[in-house]
């Protein structure tokens, strides 16, 4: 398929969405080409619920909440717009830019302010997002419906529709987000201090900013690529198809792909996990099902924090009021009810309408992505994840400072990282800026998940191919291979400061973080 008909079948798959949404939640986004963006404003629409959304002006028309777009090699020369009451930035996640154009919090746009942002997509086709990063402000901001995301395409992915002979409307890439619905409207950011310290968890599921979304799809295989862009809510992510016999079960489905694009050869699964700011690329033979529900399935999500949580005021909040009225991190009461993190709960649906076609073959391999093991010699760095009683949860028992230099590694070098989870602590999906990684092999994985950790060295399923955010369960060691290469253009001389932390975007914004300046 050219250009032209991909992006056409990307509108027609959007223009599809067909659940009636029971109460009021963001419109549906549109496709956008990446290239053809000129301002990419952040703005607030609802000072009463705080909702916000992101504008793309193309010039000619004005797009709001967008799906990007770009062919692999196409660049991005748009201004970034404040028009939000706080700081924001617009980090692109999974992306390796040079530091000026990261958007990491220490490179904040103040309200009212425009910077111009310039940079090439350099990485692989593959799923990525666009999210505020301010300091103390990215999770009120990403909850707040400041999220988007953006498709990279190139041959090698497009030869796979063509594999597998997608229907028009066959391939949809969903941001899955939660949000707190009470009284049949969506709640502002308003957590306490507890959900500060475990995450703030909403009770419904959004898909592209759509409660109880749907779509209509042909039969045949459909190409679903994922995000988990929920604040701090986990995901295991299973098709349930509810109309056999009365009877749940759940469709088998293939993992093609993961944060930076497609895996060698693809897995057949039933469930998988999905953490914050991941992504999962699937292949699902609809054929033969009228329709499908895809929900989080319950799991044990293993919050196992001790004592109260300290009540907690971000420094760079005391100049800025809320997006709404509501106090942030600083009272002291129980955590909200509603499903807790590894509840059930739906996500969206899938109904499959028309005449059934022929199904080709799922291709045995997808790419040529080697899997060589680092040198034996390859200097470990070891990375401590605690609990602090003071501050929460903390990178080698050090608050984040805006200025530091954090790690410091040489251009190009490689390294392994030992990562380390306290037994007393929580699932943590941490997220390296800038570079892609391997995951290694795991160890201490408690044993309700460890039986889904079906890969060679205690690996996830999701742990294979190029990933950017991955995830520590409490008690476990990962070993992850970083290689610190930058291309030698001027935009990326001198050192670059990227940023390593958690994505649990309230532990983010409680300090779990950490610099990389790559010298
Ligand atoms: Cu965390």
């Amino acid at each position: 398929m050219n250009r032209r008909g991909f992006l056409a079948a990307g509108l027609a798959s959007l223009g599809a969405a067909c659940g009636a949404p029971q109460v009021k939640s963001d419109p549906a986004p549109a496709r956008v080409s990446l290239r053809d963006v000129r301002r990419l404003v952040a703005e607030r629409v609802d000072p009463v619920a705080g909702r916000c959304r992101y504008v793309a002006d193309l010039g000619p028309r004005q797009v709001v909440q967008p799906i990007l777009f770009a062919r692999r090699g196409e660049s991005f020369d748009a201004l970034i717009e404040n028009a939000l009451p706080q700081p924001t930035t617009v980090h692109f996640h999974g992306l390796t830019l040079p530091q000026s154009q990261d958007g990491a919090g220490f490179d904040s746009i103040a309200p009212g302010e425009r910077k111009r942002v310039r940079f090439e997509v350099r990485n692989r086709a593959g799923l990525y997002w666009f999210h505020p990063h301010p300091h103390g402000f990215t999770a009120e901001q990403v909850y707040a419906g400041l999220a988007g995301l953006l498709v990279v395409t190139d041959d090698e992915d497009q030869a796979l529709d063509a594999a597998l002979a997608l229907a028009p409307g066959n391939r949809l890439a969903l941001a899955i987000a939660d949000v707190r619905v009470e009284n049949g409207v969506i709640r502002p950011y308003a957590p306490g201090a507890p959900d500060c310290l475990h995450g703030w968890l909403g009770n419904r599921a959004l898909a592209n900013g759509r409660l109880d979304a749907g779509w209509v799809v042909a039969p045949g295989w459909v190409r679903l690529q994922i995000l988990n862009a929920c604040n701090a809510r986990g995901l295991l992510l299973g098709f349930q198809d509810r109309n056999a016999d009365g009877k749940e079960t759940l469709a088998r489905f293939h993992l093609l792909g993961t944060d930076g694009g497609l895996l060698a050869s693809p897995r057949e699964l039933e469930r998988v996990f999905l953490h914050g700011g991941e992504r999962v690329d699937i292949a699902l033979d609809v054929s033969g099902r009228r329709a499908l529900q895809a929900v989080s399935l319950e799991f044990d999500a293993r919050h196992h924090t001790q004592g109260a949580a300290p009540p907690h005021r971000h420094p760079a909040r005391a100049r800025y009021a809320p997006l709404a009225a509501e106090a942030v991190c600083e009272n002291i009461s129980e955590l909200r009810d509603g499903p807790a993190d590894g509840a059930q709960i739906d996500l969206f649906s899938i109904r499959v309408e028309g005449a059934t076609a022929r199904v080709p073959a799922l291709p045995a391999r997808l790419c040529a992505l080697s899997e060589a093991a680092p040198a034996p010699d390859t200097p470990t760095r070891r990375v401590r994840l605690d609990l602090d009683e003071r501050t929460g949860f903390l990178i080698d028992q050090t608050p984040y400072a805006i200025d530091e230099t954090g790690f410091s590694v040489g251009r190009g070098a490689r390294e392994v990282w030992e990562i380390k989870n306290s037994p007393i602590s929580m699932p943590h999906p941490m997220h390296v800026h800038g570079f892609g990684f391997r995951v290694l092999r795991r160890l201490g994985t408690f044993g309700a998940a460890r039986r889904l950790a079906t890969e060679s060295g205690g690996r996830f399923p999701t742990d294979l191919g190029i990933k950017d955010t991955v995830l520590a369960w409490p008690n476990e060691t990962l070993w992850l291979a970083l290689d610190f290469a930058l291309p030698q253009e001027a935009a990326f001389g001198g050192p670059q400061r990227y940023m390593f932390h958690c994505h649990n975007l309230e532990h983010e914004d409680g300090m779990m973080m950490r610099n990389i300046t790559v010298l």
